[in-house]
């Protein structure tokens, strides 16, 4: 474990599905020295902690701890929030956001009263409401609350482009901007495999990645979540494993460009709304967007986007 590392706690808010499978991505990981999960369920807060303490043996040495106190956060680098409701099969994450707003203005107060130093990461959905809310409700600068935005989604995009051109995921360079949920961008003007444009790679003379490719590939990543809860009730892996890597980025201050969810300000017409767009991200949080120049049928769509979000924050006295 570094130096580094070994100085760093995260608290996690929520043990369940999401909450535990994001400790357990961290304890593999290494990505803090000490795990703090925080439910007010105690009985499975206590169990989660056990099932991740007995793998000890074969994972990096972490301390994990939880409780059903939210003093178990003290002190925390990094807050991650996944209380609340998650969707029901065919249920949308707007549906969660009259419930999921109010748990986080009664929770983040008490939150910061033990952690006062935390950057406050939301993962609960709709996301980039509920990152408002924490905003609002935390009154800390923008740049300390980073919600998990299209993190998620960005790499499901690039799974899905590397699928279909046969080149690892990592030679893939694509983001999903906007909404975490059903109006969400992805900007293809900048995606790229290799140095070539996504929309110009070509296999056999042929190009892959028509504009039905495309649409294809679009749809898919929306209905993406909506085809797991309906398998199994709820995601967790591959966020799990995302806010590791989000993790590991702002502790180690390794300012990465990422689609987190932050407030907007001026962006092509955009102003005052939390949404996803690239963003330089280190141990100082959410830094300046990218400066990307998406084309203008997707800075049109962007547009939406933060409407629907400003819309609903509006329903809800946001
Ligand atoms: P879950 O398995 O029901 O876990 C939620 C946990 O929150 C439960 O253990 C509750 O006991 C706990 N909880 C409720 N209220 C409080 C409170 N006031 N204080 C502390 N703990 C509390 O849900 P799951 O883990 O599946 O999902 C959690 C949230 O994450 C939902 O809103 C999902 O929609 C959202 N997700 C967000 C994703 C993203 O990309 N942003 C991805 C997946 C899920």
């Amino acid at each position: 474990m570094s130096q580094l590392t070994a100085t760093r706690k995260v608290a996690i808010v929520g043990a369940g599905a999401v909450g535990s499978t994001i400790a357990y991505a961290c304890q593999i990981h290494a990505v803090a020295s000490t795990i703090a999960l925080y439910d007010i369920d105690f009985a499975k807060v206590n169990a989660q902690v056990l099932d991740l303490r007995h793998g000890s043996m074969f994972a990096p040495p972490v301390t994990i701890v939880g409780s059903d106190r939210v003093a178990v956060c003290a002190d925390a680098d990094v807050v991650v929030i996944t209380a609340g409701a998650r969707q029901r099969p065919g249920q949308s994450r707007m549906a969660l956001a009259g419930r999921n707003v109010a748990l986080c203005h009664e929770l983040v107060p008490r939150l910061l009263e033990v952690a006062p130093e935390a950057i406050l990461l939301p993962v609960t959905n709709p996301v980039d409401v509920i990152t408002t809310a924490v905003l609002e409700a935390s009154g800390l600068p923008a740049h300390r609350v980073i919600g998990s935005g299209t993190v998620l989604d960005s790499s499901r995009l690039r799974a899905l482009i590397s699928e279909r051109a046969g080149v690892g995921v990592p030679s893939v360079r694509a983001y999903i901007a906007g909404e975490h949920g059903d109006s969400a961008v992805p900007l293809w003007s900048g995606a790229y495999i290799g140095s070539v444009p996504v929309s110009d790679w070509v296999a056999g003379g042929v190009r892959v990645f028509t504009d039905q490719v495309r649409g294809d590939i679009a749809r898919a990543v929306t209905a993406a979540a909506y085809e797991v809860i309906a398998g199994k009730g709820a995601t967790n892996y591959a966020i799990g494993l995302a806010m590791a890597h989000l993790l590991e980025v702002i502790l180690r201050d390794q300012r990465l460009i990422l689609p987190v969810s932050s407030l907007v300000e001026d962006f092509h017409g955009i102003t005052g709304t939390c949404m996803s767009l690239p963003r330089l991200v280190g141990r100082a949080g959410a830094g300046a967007v990218e400066p990307v120049v998406p084309a203008p049928e997707e800075i049109e769509q962007l547009r939406c986007s933060a409407a629907q979000i400003t819309k609903a924050c509006r329903d809800l006295r946001l």
